[in-house]
């Protein structure tokens, strides 16, 4: 059987989250394969709201089996607030959880260093969110960081101080105050609260479903923009977020990948700094930020909002082997008479690309628009695709005639009722 992979295809907050918890009931396994506490997926069922951070979204479903791999970077002091915070739920099942040993650990010094880096960047901040993912797979890659499995070993503390050390020596050279006291409780707490856990070789583990015939979902989390390598760099995560990362985030081979699974926002956010070239500071900005709650899940900042930009789309669709299409928060595009899209940017010259430029940042590219019909009606009682507005399906329609790939999926609101298959 294969690993599926359910990815974003913008600057992240695409509404992964939704469609993993929406898809989870086909698949036995749901597995984050990168990031860590600096995602926010959102489910929401019925009257209940719920962010998730570190944990994957298939853990309202009884019986899916959620596992952190090895690529994701793990904070355990924000891994014990979120299942206390899971505990209420029926459907919550400790046992369903289990960790690779191979996670990273993000320690407090990490989360003091980002703070620290991002403080020295003067107006250069890329706007990073604090939880220490940088300087967490910095060590990773320079093979001095800790692993999830090495809270078992009985030289955990030894390892930790000797970390914890080397950070120390780090800071010295950035003018920056921190208090490590409360960190550093919360941090020791979470690691006794994480030994509970199954931790496990989940390479092994997820290769063992797969022969078995389980169908095991690979979570993306942030968005394809954001990938260290193919993102806006330097303002971007610190993961590989795109597909490939899947085969080394969780053990799996090349070949087990089956489906990819693209989703993407009707419209563009980008929460942090960096190139947004459909950008609107405008009234429309604004109205796109009200309407579609565009606040950040795990840092509650304002997100940039802008149209909708098909380079970008196509670029992500492109490194990522998308097979299919998701579109999220149509609903939130409602009221507009015209929508724009982004076709081309344009370069000084007067020369039109639809190729990633390599460095947008320098505003040196403008986007180039076409315009298509909005559409008014309130789109959150809609239940069938065949429902919704002409003027959604031609927008729907022309976005996959620019992209090559039929959209399966288009969302009209946050609940699981609200997802419609077209
Ligand atoms: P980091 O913290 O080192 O990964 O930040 C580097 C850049 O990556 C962006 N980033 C994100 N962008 C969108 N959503 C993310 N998750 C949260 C959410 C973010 C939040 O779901 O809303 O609450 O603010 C996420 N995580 C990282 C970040 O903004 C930097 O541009
Ligand atoms: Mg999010």
């Amino acid at each position: 059987m294969s690993v599926d992979v359910l990815l974003g295809l913008q600057w992240g907050d695409e509404g992964k989250g939704k469609i993993v918890d929406y898809l989870t009931p086909n698949y036995k396994v749901i597995a984050r394969f990168q990031g860590g506490p600096n995602a926010g997926h959102t489910l929401k069922f019925g009257d209940t709201k719920h962010v998730l951070h570190q944990i994957p979204s298939g853990i309202f479903h009884k019986g899916a089996i959620n596992v952190i791999g090895n690529g994701v970077v793990l904070d355990p002091a924000i891994f014990q607030k979120e299942i206390l915070a899971l505990e209420k739920f029926e459907n919550y099942d400790a046992s369903k959880l289990k960790i690779s040993k191979k996670a990273q650990l993000i320690l407090p010094t990490h989360r003091i260093l980002d703070a620290a880096y991002e403080n020295a960047k003067g107006d250069k901040k890329i706007g990073s969110t604090l939880k220490g993912i940088g300087p967490t797979y910095e060590d990773k890659i320079s093979r001095n960081g800790l692993r999830t499995g090495d809270t078992l070993g009985a030289d955990f503390m030894f390892k930790y101080e000797a970390s914890k050390k080397r950070h120390l020596d780090i800071l010295k050279r950035y003018d920056f105050e921190f208090d490590l006291t409360e960190l550093e409780e919360a941090f020791f707490k979470g690691v006794e609260f994480l030994k509970k856990f199954e931790l496990i070789d989940s390479e092994y583990m997820l290769n063992a479903h797969l022969s078995a015939g389980d169908k095991v979902l690979a979570e993306g989390a942030q968005g394809s923009l954001l990938d260290i390598d193919f993102g806006s760099y330097p303002f971007v995560t610190s993961s590989n977020t795109t597909t490939a990362a899947a085969c080394t985030g969780l053990g799996v081979a090349v070949n087990r990948i089956g489906e990819i699974f693209g989703v993407f926002k009707a419209y563009c956010t980008r929460v942090g700094s960096g190139p947004f070239p459909t950008e609107l500071n405008d009234e429309i900005g604004e109205t796109l930020r009200a309407n579609g709650a565009e606040f950040g899940a795990t840092t509650g900042r304002p997100r940039r909002c802008g149209w909708l930009d098909l380079p970008a789309l196509k670029y992500a669709i492109m490194v990522n082997g998308a097979t299919r299409l998701y579109m999220m928060k149509a609903d939130v595009l409602s009221g507009f008479e015209q929508i724009k899209v982004c076709t081309h940017y344009k370069s000084q010259d007067g020369t039109l690309t639809d190729h990633m430029p390599f460095d947008l940042s320098d505003d040196t590219f403008e986007p180039v628009y076409e315009t298509l019909e909005g559409w008014t009606e309130d789109l959150t009682g809609v239940s069938s695709y065949d429902g919704l507005p002409a003027s959604l399906k031609k927008y729907v329609e022309y976005i996959e005639n620019a992209v090559g790939l039929s959209i399966d999926i288009v969302s009209v609101g946050p609940d699981r009722k609200q997802t419609l298959i077209k």
